[in-house]
């Protein structure tokens, strides 16, 4: 199916790579799709912690509707972030490990960030009584994944700011409240930490009424860049229209991601100062509209500043590759002004 209507237009700032940079065959074991991941520039390479569902495929979906049978969370590393990606031979975490806790059912979404040195994975979690968000500490090696705290539910879409702000860590995330709104309409949040542990002093950041191009939901991607005027910070933001069908491998669809970009306080990050009113990546190439398992859904989770001014967007496609774009930092702000 093509792109869905009303059409909308990523920014001409944004440069797409015109193919994937990780497809599920570069998965040196079982893998469905690949997406959602997690970019960290470290010990001189860029480490890619990314999602991995397996155990179908899409004619099995489709005529005996065979479902995933587990999800993983792996590493890959690159010279330049863009190719040449070595993988683990193993996954980092994995639903169907028999050690694992039997409440825990899986992690996903993995978001990476290095805090005074030290890396943290931001990680949504579906338990037996929930859906959470877990925060873990990832060894300097990245053999060993040590939860930190586990929000309780229903709150999975978190992401660290790379540094502390007034003395306290800082987490945009995506609270699910469905009873005491009307349809989805999630929004973005904000909470503080002294320790990682314990999350408090919540705040609304961006409620998806001020988002004018959305019906459904925003929530958190990547962790934002600090600047000179203030925290870049992009932001999905979901479409949906119950007459959509089927939009990649389920029977139906309805919604299409994109993401928006705004610009938080320095010092109050849950002051927004300033919104660009229009998507800055919409779903447009064949492999984000016409393939894969969910069409029509960009998801960043990660978002990296060079040292010549060029911001890196590694964003998950149809639930089912990972991609990049680039834009010039001055651009992204000159959106902003
Ligand atoms: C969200 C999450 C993401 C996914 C997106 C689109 O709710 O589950 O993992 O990319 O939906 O399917």
């Amino acid at each position: 199916m093509p792109a869905v209507t009303p059409i909308w237009k990523t920014h001409p700032c944004i440069k797409k790579r015109e193919q994937p940079i990780v497809v599920p065959a570069d998965i040196p074991y079982p893998c469905s799709l690949v997406f959602n991941a997690g970019v960290v520039k470290h010990r001189g390479e860029y480490v890619m912690i990314f999602r991995n569902d397996y155990g179908t495929n899409r004619i099995l979906y489709e005529t005996v509707k065979k479902k995933f049978s587990g999800t993983s969370v792996g590493i890959a590393r690159s010279k330049n972030g863009i190719d040449g990606w070595v993988f683990d031979p193993q996954p980092l975490i994995d639903s169907n490990d028999p050690n694992k806790d039997p409440e825990l059912k899986r992690y996903y979404d993995p978001r990476i960030t290095k805090i005074d040195g030290k890396l943290y994975l931001c990680l949504a979690t579906d338990t037996r009584h929930g859906i959470r968000g877990t925060i873990a500490e990832l060894s300097d090696d990245l053999t060993t994944f040590t939860p930190i705290s586990a929000s309780v539910p229903d709150n999975r879409n978190m992401v660290l700011f790379p540094e502390k702000i007034g003395g306290e860590y800082v987490r945009l995330e995506r609270p699910m409240p469905i009873y005491s709104r009307h349809n989805e309409c999630f929004d973005l949040w904000l909470s503080r930490s002294p320790d990682l542990v314990y999350w408090g002093r919540s705040a609304l950041v961006l409620g998806t009424e001020r988002v004018p191009w959305i019906n459904d939901k925003v929530g958190p991607t990547a962790s934002p860049i600090k600047t000179k005027d203030g925290w870049l910070t992009l932001f999905h933001a979901v479409d949906k229209d119950d007459a959509r069908g089927k939009n990649g491998w389920e029977p139906t669809w309805k919604k299409r991601y994109t993401t928006g970009l705004m610009l938080l306080d320095l010092e109050d990050p849950s002051k927004v100062l300033a919104l660009y009113d229009k998507p800055l990546l919409t779903p447009e190439l064949p492999f984000e509209t016409d393939k894969g398992f969910r069409q029509n859904v960009i998801f960043p989770c990660a978002m990296l500043l060079e040292d010549d001014g060029e911001v890196r967007i590694y964003y998950g496609a149809s639930d089912t590759c990972v991609c990049l774009a680039t834009a010039k930092l001055d651009d992204l702000l000159g959106l902003l002004k």
